[in-house]
């Protein structure tokens, strides 16, 4: 059984898959390659990915998308609150100071957390690569932006294991990128490293990476990003550009509308890919509100000019990406430029002017992050041979332990494992204490961190007599496989062979994470979820089989079947249609899946004989004809 590599975006998921040819991006349900990260509760049943988008301008308060900006954050950050602002859903505080997100579904309200929200997308992204491959999918590689917290990254494991998926390991966006790229290129010399700089910018955020590639090998020497920029804040410079011009010229303000506020958003995000590929571009809304239509117009250099600070603002992950690697543009080989908000002309022109280069557009912008994780994953699974190729990941932000005694540290800044490290990376500690000891993991420079997030990380408690305890990469062990620790002995306790020491179990406790009773739950309810929304398109398929078994049916009475029939047949037939077609549209309209395939049988009971008749004399002589013939 093989895995496969998820990307699950701000605004678009991708899933691909390991297959004999190579890897491929797996169509949905509209055989469409990108599936919209939207999640509907519609009246009677759920609708996921392209079924989300599609009811979500029916349904603003039941929609939501963009959950992958809350999950693992708290309640009360400002930056948060303004997400929540934008999204127009009900939302409240949870009891650990998480988000929980009200959603009407079958006249009750559910209250439910980000974690669950993304869960439902892993378990339809999951359904699109079983009907794809006609097999159980477990296995899966999954990417994370680099500016993701341990705590977000936990989340993400937390959504995928209740969505019923087994994650391999999580990666970087960028490394996902980065191999994509570099597995396939046989011609990276021995001698000296390639430089290649990554830079993605999605709906929401931008992350750029330098990484050096070498022979069969890739090193990643830097991390950086702007987690609040993105393809959307394009969109709202054209959106509070036309909210001003409609105010002034036709007083009406979007701002006290939801649904027309939203409407002139959808409508801003189309004229910019407009503008992507022509110089000009026309708006046009048809009663927005107070029943007026209205017009816009706009030029590709005006627009520019009104998102010359975002522009501007691409610059700063790109130039820190690359001195953090220890570089000068100048000696960056070649610059990737992937993630579909990178599609804006001026950005190119930008890039390239900043890396004094013209930029390369080798990989598939929108799939390359997912096909880096099935790569991944291939790579990780013992069904598959994959060339041989070394991926070497590094720590995206400082890390510091503490002790009861205070700050471990071999600096004086606190730091244990400093960014841009080596993932895994080793350290040796020896502490003297009795038979408790408590460590607390931090992220040591809060100013690596994206605004509002907490340095806090996990704490471990080991417990017996610790002699020495060897912290393996301590907040990165989730995109380090947990599975891969050497030496476990049954009962949990570690054998170093080579120093014949005694390590102790260590637990760990993340802070705000889920414990396992919570994800037991929510794999229940998320089951139970599923299976309704199972039956309602089991009802809907029956309901329209029986339909259009009754205008068949009608159509043949008198014309196929009028042969092969008696008047007396033929009258109870139509008069049973008839019945039954009454039913449906008014008592039956809205049945269960059992009442609609007993009407069915009822009326291929009645149908059958003279089918048979039919079959027999028209059919079947033919099909011996044919036969005979060959
Ligand atoms: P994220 O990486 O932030 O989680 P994502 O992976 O879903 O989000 P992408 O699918 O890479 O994001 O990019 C989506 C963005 O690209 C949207 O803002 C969309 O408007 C923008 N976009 C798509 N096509 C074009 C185009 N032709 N011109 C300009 N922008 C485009
Ligand atoms: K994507
Ligand atoms: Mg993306």
């Amino acid at each position: 059984m093989s895995g496969v590599g998820i990307d699950i975006g701000n605004e678009n998921c991708v899933i691909a898959a390991a297959k004999q040819r190579g890897i491929d991006v797996l169509l949905n349900d509209e055989s469409k390659r990108e599936t919209p990260a939207v999640v509907c509760f519609g009246e009677k049943q759920r609708f996921l990915g392209s079924a989300g988008a599609a009811s979500a301008t029916r349904n603003p308060k039941s929609s939501i998308s963009q959950v992958k900006r809350l999950i693992g954050r708290r309640f009360s950050d400002p930056d948060v609150q303004n997400e929540l602002r934008m999204l127009s859903v009900d939302s409240s505080e949870g009891p650990d100071g998480g988000i929980f997100i009200h959603l009407k579904y079958l006249k009750e309200t559910h209250a439910l957390t980000p974690v669950q929200i993304v869960s439902m997308l892993f378990a339809h992204l999951k359904t699109i690569a079983e009907k794809d491959m006609g097999t159980a999918v477990s296995d899966c590689v999954i990417g994370v932006p680099s500016y993701f917290t341990n705590l977000q990254r936990q989340a993400y494991l937390d959504a995928a294991t209740i969505a019923g998926l087994k994650p391999l390991r999580l990666i970087h966006d960028c490394t996902a990128t980065a191999l994509s790229y570099g597995i396939y290129k046989t011609d990276f010399p021995e001698a000296a490293p390639i430089y290649v700089a990554f830079v993605d910018i999605g709906h929401c955020d931008t992350q750029v990476s330098v990484v050096a590639f070498q022979g069969a090998q890739m090193k990643i020497l830097s991390h950086a990003f702007d987690s609040n920029l993105g393809g959307r804040d394009f969109d709202e410079v054209l959106f509070s550009h036309f909210a001003a011009q409609f105010k002034e010229q036709y007083s009406i303000d979007v701002y006290s509308n939801a649904r027309a506020e939203r409407r002139l958003r959808v409508a801003c995000e189309k004229l910019k890919k407009v503008l992507s590929a022509n110089p000009e571009a026309a708006l046009n809304i048809e009663c927005l509100m107070d029943e007026k239509d209205v017009k816009g117009f706009i030029k590709r250099e005006e627009f520019e000019n009104l998102a010359s600070g975002l522009l501007e603002r691409i610059c700063v992950p790109c130039n820190k990406a690359v001195s953090d690697a220890g570089l000068t543009v100048e000696k960056i080989n070649s610059i990737e430029l992937v993630g579909s908000g990178s599609r804006i002309p001026a950005i190119t022109r930008l890039l390239t002017s900043l890396f004094k280069k013209e930029l390369s557009r080798t990989l598939n912008a929108s799939e390359c992050v997912a096909r880096g994780c099935a790569l991944q994953c291939a790579i990780l699974s013992p069904v598959l041979l994959v060339k041989e190729y070394k991926v070497q990941d590094s720590i995206p932000f400082s890390i510091g332990l503490l002790s009861d005694g205070g700050p471990i540290c071999a600096g004086s800044d606190g730091v244990l494992f400093p960014k841009g490290q080596p993932i895994p990376s080793a350290k040796i500690l020896t502490f003297q204490c009795s038979n408790l000891l408590r460590l607390e993991a931090f992220y040591a420079k809060p100013d690596e961190l994206p605004p509002w997030t907490s340095p806090k990380i996990s704490c471990f408690t080991l417990v017996e007599e610790p002699v020495s305890e060897t912290i393996e990469n301590v907040t990165e062990n989730n995109i380090d496989n947990k599975c891969e620790s050497p030496n476990h002995f049954a009962d949990g306790t570690r054998q170093d062979e080579a120093k014949g020491r005694l390590h102790v179990p260590v637990s760990e406790n993340i802070y705000g994470g889920m414990t396992k009773a919570e994800i037991l739950e929510a794999q229940d309810k998320e089951l139970r979820l599923a299976h309704h929304d199972t039956t309602i398109e089991l009802t809907k398929d029956m309901r329209n089989s029986l339909e259009s078994y009754i205008y068949d049916t009608r159509s043949k009475l008198f014309s196929t079947y009028e042969r092969f029939s008696s008047k007396s047949e033929r009258d109870e037939i139509s008069r049973t249609l008839k019945e039954t077609e009454e039913w449906l549209y008014d008592d039956g309209d809205d049945d269960t899946v059992h009442a609609y395939s007993a009407k069915l049988e009822d009326l291929k009971q009645l149908v059958g004989p003279i089918e048979f008749r039919y079959i027999d004399t028209e059919e079947r002589p033919q099909a011996t004809r044919e036969l005979l013939s060959c």
